[in-house]
């Protein structure tokens, strides 16, 4: 079983986040605009094959969510999952970001994903010493339809997120690396509405589809650091400038469409690609009157 607690229960979620390395939000709700929009574009693509490899077949993945569903701009930044991620992630950052997103919908004949972690692509930062590194990724999924072990609910292994490096560099994927056994691993069964939060080091997949005619539907939306190379490029993936600039302020800045710590991300003489000007660091380095060339 992983906790779960009401969205106002801040404190319990983020306790039981760092003590399991997951936890289930109850209520966060799904926007009906976005539940219309999903089912349309579900129809209108094909399942992927089953290759045998890290992504199970039978899957439908639609990524880049910002631009083609707005309606999931609430989603994105709900205030609870903010103020959840202001306790996690804000403590070792100036401002987190959007790190990687997708509508996940997991057909009947689908097997399970293969366990992983989130964080395995910062495999330099595999040791899992977690006395001496931060958090890098904290992943969501709102659950579209119900979650359940039978239509595909996301696998988790409790407490995998503590479990110590077998050497510096092993990703999950590792011969070396400690594996789970059945009994370690549970479905996040979840009602539509609610959102399973994990940490990056928790290890978890999707789960097998063993129905014959329930989908799982899920939207993925994960965070991290805002000093790190996000997964997605939001640059490219959220749409064209011009789209980008009527989306809400707070979705443009975690897009990363602003400068992290007034000196990472600048555009050009040292303004953010907003227009803000934000010399931060440079600015008492190298003093304002240097960012001034708006002729060239
Ligand atoms: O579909 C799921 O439940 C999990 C998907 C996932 O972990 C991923 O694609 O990284
Ligand atoms: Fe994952």
């Amino acid at each position: 079983m992983i906790p779960a607690f009401e969205k106002n229960q801040v404190d319990d979620i983020v306790n039981a986040f760092n003590k399991y390395g997951a936890v289930v939000v109850k209520g966060m709700g799904v926007n009906p605009q976005l539940r219309k929009e999903i089912t349309e574009v579900l129809n209108q693509i094909e399942p992927s094959v089953d290759e045998g490899g890290f992504f199970a077949g039978h899957t439908k993945r639609v990524a880049s969510i910002v631009r083609r569903f707005p309606s999931c701009h609430q989603h994105v930044a709900h205030p609870a999952t903010m103020t959840i991620l202001d306790k996690i992630l804000k403590p070792n950052c100036s401002d987190y970001q959007f790190h990687a997103s997708g509508i996940l919908a997991i057909q009947p004949g689908a097997r399970e994903q293969t366990l992983h972690r989130e964080e395995d692509t910062f495999f330099s930062m595999q040791k899992r010493d977690m006395k001496n590194r931060p958090t890098l990724i904290v992943a969501t999924m709102l659950a579209i339809t119900d979650f359940t072990k039978e239509n595909g609910a996301t696998l988790i292994v409790p407490g995998s997120h503590k479990w110590p490096a077998v050497d510096g560099k092993s990703s999950s994927f590792s011969p070396q690396a400690r594996k789970a056994t059945p009994e370690e691993v549970v479905s996040a069964e979840m009602k539509a509405g609610d959102m399973l939060i994990w940490h990056g080091l928790t290890l978890h997949a999707g789960g097998a589809n063993t129905t014959k005619d329930v989908d799982r539907e899920g939207l993925i939306m994960t965070y991290s650091l805002g000093w790190l190379r996000t997964e997605e490029n939001f640059h490219l993936s959220s749409g064209t400038f011009e789209q980008v600039k009527t989306y809400p302020k707070i979705i443009r800045e975690l897009c990363g469409y602003k400068m992290h710590g007034g000196g990472l991300g600048f555009y050009d003489d040292m303004r953010d690609v907003m227009g803000a000007k934000s010399p931060g660091i440079f600015g008492t380095l190298i003093g304002s009157n240097q960012t001034t060339n708006s002729k060239l």
